[in-house]
């Protein structure tokens, strides 16, 4: 319940007690805890399964393939604390190397492979990664990179193709890397302060920035979802976990991979969201679990097609990463009678902030619509966005979250680690919400500029730079659309040069080039000047209002 504090903070917590975390340990050895010694896990159970291929890794190969990778990759040349970047599509293979890494200390920089080859390279350049991880598919991207030194490793190689190392052909072959000797790997002195991944997140402004989790971060953020004697996230060894949402990204790495591995489940690896694909998978393989983003809720709920498949082996739908209208959520959940829905809140920075108590082993009653209740072992508050004083329940503000699970800071800016996380350790999550009566939380508005676009990470200060970077763009300022399907969708407006007759076309194209599809401008208004602070800040909230009431859809 809410504490008053001396400084008169209304914290909320969670209903579950704290529990004794393990953070002590390295991210690896913690996972796989019930796996080792007199653990009481079961190594012969599946681990991963691979759907495009039907492969299988039980919790023993898991183990036995990341410790020889790990080898592997350090007889390349890859110490305690360098950065490898990770550009590799959902596949067993981005669960070994993402825990190779791991177990070596080194740290892994996830990308999506989608990327242009100028986003890869600068977040490669940025994270000052000394090798990239990924498949011969793109490496034509890489080509300047691979001139700078940057190590590109492949791991669908062929053995006559000596452009790349060769690390894993196939599923039986797997080479050079694999056939390392684990025992040759010294034992690497990893510190619970040890950044061991790093996804890029523009957080509450500006361009992406390299987000460092600690191993402590991630041990932490797993342990509150399924560590305990009433777990908040009940997944169980008996549970077949489906895997289509980007393992790239913050969710699907922490909140699914990480966590399942803990709990001994079997996670279903799918390359990408494909709805017939899944329901067929669901049927096929039984699954007990689907997380998802409000984007596929919509195609199940859209579907027609629900009823030929059986889905009644799911028994957990858990979204996150965008909001979810309490209409979709009523909407699903008749497509999916046996299954509890809810909903998890989190931030690359901050892990999960909030998952909703309906998962817990002994269950609360929740409400549709609700982002969870906080986080055991952490702690929230709800401050007034003008003067920072938190508030009660019920009443709006921004959301702040305190706990060893955020990450220590962004890589070489402390100016903007300073920005979000403030002197007594509260990190600024940039939403709007509240907090009910019955501690759930509701995210109602964002008070930071990023756009989602189904769920994925869309920073308006990328873009714009883009846009200025053209001979013909005087300023530009790019801000969110709201759009049914993408949920939001970014849109430019564009001062032109004096004497430009430079088009909406134009200009979309000339994006388009440089970025992901879901960076891409989907609509342009020219305009005069674009509305500033004194302080040269963009009026977002100006522009915003302005496509409300002069744009209307
Ligand atoms: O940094 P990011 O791309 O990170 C995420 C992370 C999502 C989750 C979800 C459940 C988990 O258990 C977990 O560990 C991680 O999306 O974007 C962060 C922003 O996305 C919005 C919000 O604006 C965050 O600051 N967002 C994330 N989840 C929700 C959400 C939600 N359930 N409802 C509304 N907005």
């Amino acid at each position: 319940k809410t504490n008053q504090e001396p400084s008169q903070d209304f914290i909320f917590r969670s209903k579950l007690p704290d529990i004794s975390i393990p953070n002590h340990l390295p991210l690896t050895d913690y996972v796989f805890q019930r796996f080792s010694g007199d653990g009481d896990g079961d190594s012969t159970k599946t681990c991963l399964i691979d759907s495009a291929t039907g492969r299988i890794f039980t919790y023993a190969d898991v183990q036995t393939n990341f410790r020889r990778i790990a080898a592997g990759i350090h007889r390349l040349g890859i110490r305690h604390c360098d950065t490898v970047m990770l550009l590799l599509p959902n596949s067993p293979e981005f669960a070994l190397i993402f825990l190779a890494l791991a177990h070596l200390g080194a740290v892994s920089t996830t990308a999506n492979p989608f990327y242009t080859q100028s986003e890869i390279a600068k977040q490669a350049k940025a994270s000052a990664a000394k090798m990239i991880i990924t498949k011969r598919c793109y490496v034509d991207k890489l080509t300047n990179l691979k001139n700078d030194g940057v190590l590109i490793v492949c791991v669908d190689n062929n053995e006559d193709d000596d452009h790349c190392v060769l690390l894993v052909a196939g599923c039986v072959s797997f080479k050079e890397l694999t056939q390392a000797d684990e025992t040759e790997l010294p034992k690497p002195e990893i510190s619970p302060e040890d950044t061991v991944a790093m996804p890029y997140s523009s957080g509450t402004t500006g361009l992406p920035k390299g987000v460092m989790i600690t191993h402590k971060g991630l041990v932490t953020s797993i342990a509150q979802k399924v560590d305990g004697e009433n777990p908040n996230l009940n997944f169980t060894a008996d549970d077949v976990i489906l895997c289509f949402l980007p393992m790239f990204h913050i969710f699907a790495l922490d909140a699914l991979m990480l966590t399942a591995m803990r709990t001994g489940a079997a996670i279903l690896i799918v390359p990408r969201f494909e709805l017939k694909l899944v329901m067929e998978l669901i049927q096929r393989y039984k699954v007990t679990v689907v997380p998802v983003a409000p984007p596929v809720v919509l195609a199940f709920v859209k579907s027609t097609e629900t009823e030929k498949y059986d889905l009644s082996s799911v028994r957990m739908m858990l979204s996150g990463a965008a909001t979810l209208k309490k209409e979709l959520e009523d909407a699903v959940r008749l497509k999916f009678p046996n299954a509890i829905f809810g909903q998890g809140y989190g931030m690359t920075e901050s892990g999960t902030v909030a998952t909703s108590l309906a998962f817990a082993k002994k269950p609360f009653k929740t409400k549709s619509g609700a982002c969870g209740t906080v986080s055991r072992n952490a702690e929230m508050k709800v401050v007034d966005t003008i003067t920072g004083v938190s508030l009660p329940r019920n009443k709006s503000g921004e959301i702040c979250i305190r706990g060893d699970q955020a990450m220590k800071g962004y890589l070489n800016d402390p100016e903007a680690t300073a920005r979000t996380i403030d002197k007594d350790g509260w990190l600024h999550t940039g939403d709007i919400g509240f907090v009910d009566d019955d501690d759930e939380i509701f995210i109602v508005d964002r008070l930071k500029e990023l756009i989602k676009f189904k769920g994925y990470q869309v920073a308006p200060a990328e873009l714009e730079a883009l846009l200025i970077s053209h001979p013909s763009i005087e300023d530009a300022a790019v801000v969110a659309m709201k759009d049914e399907v993408a949920d939001e969708v970014p849109v430019a407006f564009v001062v032109r040069s004096e004497g430009s007759q430079l088009t909406e076309d134009d200009v979309k194209s000339y994006v388009s080039k440089q970025v992901v599809y879901y960076k891409r401008i989907k609509m342009v208004f020219f305009i005069e000047a674009i509305p500033k602070a004194a302080s040269g800040k963009i009026l977002r909230k100006e522009l915003r209002a302005k496509l409300e009431t002069e744009y209307p859809k």
